[in-house]
């Protein structure tokens, strides 16, 4: 066809896809070639475009439509049949993995560096999906990154920019383009999912809740289903406009980057529930008034209760959880007597086994939950989970939460981020740890004696595939565990996570704050690990 165009590629150092896509600054995505060499690398690692269909949108920030524009051309020029595109360029990540799930697409284009911040000068993200409406595997990631390093041509068709704001149907170059209302569908999804019903109620007997959506993709969402159809007051969600850059924020839904929603739940005339979440829909932070739960309880809270939502009334096949994620959802599994799973850090880890059926529901500690009703995790579908618990057992969060932890003990747990650190310090900093492992069996450390300690390996059940180095595991004999590991979604020098855990029986202290209950595990942590050598007076966040 005339249109087209086969333009020279050079490899670019770089494009190896990490815990959940590819991340960038934002002017490295913007280079000349860099997006389009990418994307030409998924398709080459698909196979091939070639007839296929696929779903297209992105969580609004800055570069987001201009990508659309480059891949819808280069996606024409390869042989797709059919794009589905969210109005405007939006989608987020949890609707999109439903709509390739709906409309049998051979997979999605994400555009997100999810709780990076947003702009010019900050990050950009492409994640690509599967026929599954999972994050692609290990497998399919790394063959992205070697079509990347060898890279010689990429094709894209020279047409005009497609009208992204209409909804409805186009031609480019001979593949259709579909528009489409980016939360219609999702919406209806959510109806099928919960007691609607007894949510409105609820709403209208004065409950009072609020949705921070962090100027990020959920705003719409957010809007359609709390405000309008579940009848909460206008207002409920705030900061509801997806921006470029996110209002200048940083649309990580924990207590430090939430924080006006934090400060009013903490306060005096709190409304009942508080909920945010992140800049592509995913991760949810959930918190009651004058308690924040941490999302590694919510996870557990939501497997217990899970049944008392019309979509999981018949009970779950099993829980799975991230390997930092603290051990609550293990009690709850046990207690009813279903599997548990312990995966690598990373959605993508859950998809075979949501596949296979094994499990139902997944998490992670750093604000993700979700189910089997997409192949991601879902910020949205946690909050209508926790409203859809609330209406039913009417008692405040603070009540579910005691009871929770009555029956179960409470995982204290909390996560402390060193950002930005020097590559070679933290690498050296893991090497040096990951060295002295096999010797700190039997070893004392702040008055806590080391059990065992390993390097975290999965081995998937499903498919057979492993995953090696996901995190360094040190249990104590009183069971505590301090987990290091070094992010993958950074795009400066490098983020070291270290996962703090303490067990306290229901019948001893429930309600201490989580640094206090766990100074002594964070003192280990710094003594072990010597922390000091960081030369940072303390964590950057503390979730
Ligand atoms: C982080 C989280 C991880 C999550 C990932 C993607 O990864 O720790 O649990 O799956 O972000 O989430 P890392 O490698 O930085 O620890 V999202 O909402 O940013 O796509
Ligand atoms: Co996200």
């Amino acid at each position: 066809m005339m249109t087209i165009k086969t333009v020279q590629a050079t490899p670019f150092a770089g494009q190896k896809p990490g815990t959940s896509g590819l991340r960038k600054k934002t002017r490295e995505f913007m280079q000349p070639g860099f997006l389009e060499n990418f994307v030409q690398s998924i398709f080459a690692a698909i196979d091939g475009a070639e007839g296929k269909t696929f779903v297209l949108g992105g969580d609004g920030r800055f570069f987001n439509t201009d990508a659309i524009q480059t891949i819808l051309k280069m996606a024409a020029a390869n042989g797709a049949k059919r794009v589905i595109v969210g109005q405007g360029g939006l989608l987020s990540t949890p609707a999109a993995s439903h709509l390739i799930r709906k409309y049998a697409a051979d997979g999605g284009l994400i555009l997100s560096a999810s709780h990076n911040p947003g702009g010019i000068d900050a990050d950009f993200g492409l994640k690509f999906n599967g026929a599954n409406g999972g994050p692609a595997p290990e497998a399919l990631t790394a063959k992205m990154l070697a079509h990347s390093q060898e890279i010689s041509e990429y094709k894209i068709a020279d047409v005009a920019d497609i009208d992204l704001a209409t909804c409805g149907t186009q031609d480019v170059a001979g593949m259709v383009v579909e528009v489409i209302d980016p939360v219609a569908d999702y919406a209806m999804l959510m109806e099928d999912l919960f007691d609607f019903d007894a949510i409105r109620d609820m709403f209208e007997g004065g409950f009072r809740m609020r949705f921070d959506a962090m100027h990020a993709v959920t705003g719409p969402y957010a809007k359609t289903l709390l405000e309008t159809r579940l009848g909460a007051p206008v207002g409920t969600v705030i900061n509801g406009e997806p921006s470029p850059d996110f209002g200048k924020g940083h649309p990580d839904p924990n207590p430090v980057w939430a924080k006006t929603l934090m400060t009013e739940m903490m306060g005096d005339d709190a409304p009942d529930f508080g909920a945010a979440s992140d800049g592509d829909g995913d991760r949810n932070l959930i918190v009651g008034k004058g308690l924040y739960v941490s999302p590694s309880d919510s996870l557990a809270v939501l497997a217990a209760n899970a049944h008392l939502a019309p979509a999981y009334s018949n009970g779950i096949a099993g829980v799975a959880r991230s390997m930092p994620t603290s051990s609550a959802s293990d009690r709850v599994a046990e207690a009813l007597r279903i599997a548990s799973y312990e995966t690598p850090t990373g959605w993508k880890f859950f998809g075979n086994l949501l596949d296979a059926g094994r499990v139902t529901i997944c998490g992670e500690e750093s604000a993700g939950t979700g189910s089997d009703h997409v192949r991601e995790k879902d910020g949205l579908w946690a909050v209508l989970l926790w409203l859809n618990i609330l209406a039913v057992r009417k008692q405040s969060v603070t009540e579910i939460m005691a009871d929770h932890w009555q029956t179960y003990g409470r995982d204290y747990y909390s996560r402390h981020d060193y950002e930005a650190l020097p590559s070679e310090l933290a690498t050296d900093l893991m090497e040096g740890l990951a060295a002295r492992l096999a010797d700190l069996s039997g070893q004392d450390f702040a008055g806590l004696t080391v059990e065992s300690a390993d390097s975290f390996a999965y081995h998937d059940p499903v498919d057979g595939s492993d995953s090696q180095n996901q995190g360094l595991r040190i249990f104590f004999k009183d069971g505590a565990r301090i987990v290091f590991r070094l992010s993958g979604t950074g795009t400066e020098g490098a983020t070291l996570r270290v996962y703090l855990q303490r067990f306290e029986a229901g019948t001893g202290a429930l309600f201490d704050d989580p640094q206090e209950a766990l100074a002594q595990v964070i003192q280990a942590a710094h003594d072990i690990a010597r922390l000091e050598r960081l030369g940072r007076e303390g964590p950057d966040v503390r979730t």
